[in-house]
């Protein structure tokens, strides 16, 4: 399966050239995407320095910080558009354990989504202190629940997709800007119907740099996914196909 890793930066000058190096060195069947929006810190110089760039590694510049969703929606798009069978995506802030990647691909032999997951058998947080621990297992809990959702690690950043289960689940229509692109695919594959499985992983906290999370971010989180679930319940608003292979999802403007 031809599978191309896709890399959302903003100001990872510090870890991008550990990242691709890593995936490159991992998986030696995967190809790099990274999107930049036009990092002040030079993290796309870094990139087209790379010597794998044009050839394994590529580039998608946009204009501006316009957040996490928008940035694998580009992503997303482009390597549907370039063919792939199989799309991971990954943080750039060494988070992600690239040596899980083969076990992530492996997985979609008999899965459409493979999340790799911190909150299963084998799967670990490493480095973070207590009270991000907490606000993390707490966010996962309330997902979890909210929506009803058969997976541990709900908020998972680190997931492997067949293509099929991509455009099964409309992914170029999903509404989130922030972080809560993540809850959002994870939900959306729940109710397509597909078969969804969680590969452990170590998680550690961000190599360098700074995070970008925000309250915002989190507001918007916490937000949609009383939204979603209301709407579910109320049968409001159906913003998801009903079964893998379906008919399109209708976009729901108003999430
Ligand atoms: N292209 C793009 N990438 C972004 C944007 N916001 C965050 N990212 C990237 O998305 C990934 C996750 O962002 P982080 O800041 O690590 O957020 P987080 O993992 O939720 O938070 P930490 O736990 O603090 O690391 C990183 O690779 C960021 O560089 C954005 O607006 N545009
Ligand atoms: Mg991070």
């Amino acid at each position: 399966m031809n599978s191309v890793v896709v890399v959302p930066t903003y100001c990872e000058a510090a870890n991008i050239t550990a990242v691709l190096d890593g995936v490159l060195a991992a998986s030696p069947d995967s190809d790099l995407l990274v999107v930049d929006d036009n990092s002040p810190d030079g993290t796309a110089v870094r990139v087209r320095s790379h010597p794998q760039f044009g050839h394994r590694v590529h580039l998608l510049q946009r204009p501006g910080k316009a957040g996490l969703g928008a940035a694998y929606r580009a992503g997303f798009a482009w390597a549907l558009e370039a063919g792939y069978d199989a799309v991971v995506q990954m943080d750039a802030d060494l988070s992600h354990p690239p040596e899980r990647l083969p076990a992530l691909l492996e997985a979609l032999d008999r899965a459409d989504v493979a999340i790799g997951s911190r909150y299963v058998r084998g799967g670990a947080v490493r480095d973070w202190p207590l009270r991000r621990r907490l606000i993390s297992w707490a966010g996962n809990v309330y997902v979890r629940l909210v929506l009803g959702l058969p997976v541990r690690d709900a908020t998972a950043g680190f997931k492997a997709f067949r293509r099929e289960a991509l455009t099964s689940i409309a992914v170029l229509d999903s509404v989130s800007n922030g972080y809560c692109f993540q809850i959002e695919n994870t939900w959306r594959a729940c109710r397509a119907g597909l078969t969804v499985t969680e590969v452990p992983i170590t998680f550690s906290d961000r190599g360098l740099g700074e995070s970008k999370m925000s309250p915002a971010i989190v507001r918007e989180a916490l937000g949609r996914v009383v939204v979603w679930r209301w709407r579910e319940l109320t049968g409001a608003s159906v913003a998801v196909p009903r079964a893998a292979g379906g008919p399109t999802g209708q976009r729901d403007a108003a999430a």
